[in-house]
């Protein structure tokens, strides 16, 4: 059983200690046998059980909060019983986050049920294939006709692509150059002239894919906040969801770290278990220490941004950025202390290892939560010299 001494946090009120024992129970019986045999399968059942038993409801929210504290609770929960489990809810939280935060009232009600049921998939439609982190430099179009939009470029890397119902996607509508030209749209899938160009394969499989629009025409009544405001739209979104990722990475870390306790406990070396050996407690510690200071860094922006913030770019770039990479470290150790068994295919710790990897990179990589946080720092210190 994981360590749960965390829930006594003081970010947390009793509704979230509820919500996260009710999960918990709920993924220990739902979660214990999920067949990935198909992933595309595997991923619309999980996304109907979630809507099915309630869950999905905290990924969307017709008034505009969404309750990051419930998100990553959610979040670390499933990632330490199932990945897949655990992209299926996110993906409807992120897929959506721009209709919950800026969508109108007829956006929301005409989507927002329908994916807090589990009744639609969602996706987030960001990447191109020459702009991944530089998100100011897309050059997928959308230009004004009549009373429509015409779509036209490629977005990659898109999660749900291929599987999704409805997509956030970010184009050109060149209102000036750079970030502030770019507009978010809603797009149901089927659309003529939007089709699934290619289906990617990772090494933690997900259903993934490239999309391509070829003079697709969407209403203007499809536009997702103001024109010219869609990078900012996707800075508010990805500021909300980074930190649920930082959560993710934290229920992969709190899983490695129980599987190694199990191993370690249990194996005998020498006559002695290996948690015995005063090198392998080294590991164990800084394991532990690498979890809870994840958890304080998730759980501090999560909170930051319910109590209130505007903004908690610098919280969620230091909670991805720490949870992510500690995350993998902690799994490299479980893997070590398993021996042999550590990369033997279908060892928990082995499908560990392979998921944790793209956390370092989606949703901005390291590289760029590091970008973040200098900016941030620099420029409080800037304003810290003005006042
Ligand atoms: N919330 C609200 N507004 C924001 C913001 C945020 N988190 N971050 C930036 N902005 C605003 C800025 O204030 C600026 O506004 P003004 O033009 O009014 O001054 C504008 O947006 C442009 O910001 P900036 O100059 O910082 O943009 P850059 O092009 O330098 O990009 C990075 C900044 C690299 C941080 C950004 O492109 C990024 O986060 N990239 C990673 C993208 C990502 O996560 N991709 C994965 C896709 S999903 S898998």
């Amino acid at each position: 059983m994981p360590d749960r001494s965390f829930l006594r946090w003081p970010f947390f009120e009793d509704r979230h200690r509820a919500f996260a024992a009710e999960l918990e129970r709920w993924a220990g019986d739902a979660l214990a046998h999920v067949d990935h045999a198909d992933t595309d399968a595997a991923c619309r059942a999980l996304v109907r059980d979630l809507g099915d038993a309630g869950f999905l409801q905290y990924t969307a929210s017709g008034s505009g909060a969404l309750d990051v504290r419930t998100l990553c609770l959610a979040r670390e929960t499933l990632a330490r019983h199932d990945g897949l489990a655990d992209f299926a809810f996110a993906m409807q939280g992120l897929g959506t986050g721009a209709i919950t935060l800026f969508g109108t009232d007829a956006q929301k009600a005409e989507w927002l049920p329908r994916t807090r049921a589990g009744e639609s998939i969602a996706a987030f439609a960001l990447t191109e294939p020459r702009s991944g982190s530089d998100v100011a430099n897309s050059t997928m179009t959308a230009t004004r006709d009549g009373d429509d939009y015409i779509l036209n470029g490629e977005k990659t890397w898109i999660s749900n692509g291929g599987i999704a119902d409805v997509h956030t996607l970010f184009a050109r509508t060149g209102e000036a150059p750079g970030a502030r030209g770019l507009s978010a749209f809603v797009v149901p899938a089927g659309l003529p002239g939007f089709e699934v160009a290619e289906r990617l394969e990772t090494i933690a499989p997900h259903p993934l894919a490239t999309l391509r629009f070829g003079n697709c025409r969407v209403p203007a009544s499809a536009l997702l906040g103001r024109p010219g405001e869609g990078f900012k739209v996707a800075m508010a979104v990805l500021d909300v969801f980074r930190s649920t990722v930082a959560a993710a990475a934290l229920g992969f870390a709190r899983r490695a770290l129980d599987e190694a306790l199990s191993r370690t406990t249990t194996r005998e070396v020498q006559g002695q278990p290996l948690s015995e050996l005063q090198m392998v407690q080294g590991h164990l510690a800084d394991m532990a220490l690498d979890v809870d200071a994840a958890a304080l860094l998730v759980y501090r922006a999560a909170w930051a941004k319910d109590a209130g913030a505007p903004r908690i770019t610098r919280e969620a770039a230091m909670a991805k950025l720490f949870s992510t990479e500690a995350a993998q470290t902690v799994i490299d150790r479980a893997v070590q202390l398993h021996g042999g068994d550590g990369v033997r295919a279908g060892e928990t710790v082995e499908r560990l290892y392979r998921e944790i990897r793209a956390l370092r990179i989606y949703e901005g990589a390291s590289d760029v939560q590091r970008v973040v946080i200098a900016r941030q720092t620099l420029a409080a210190h800037a304003a810290e010299g003005r006042a």
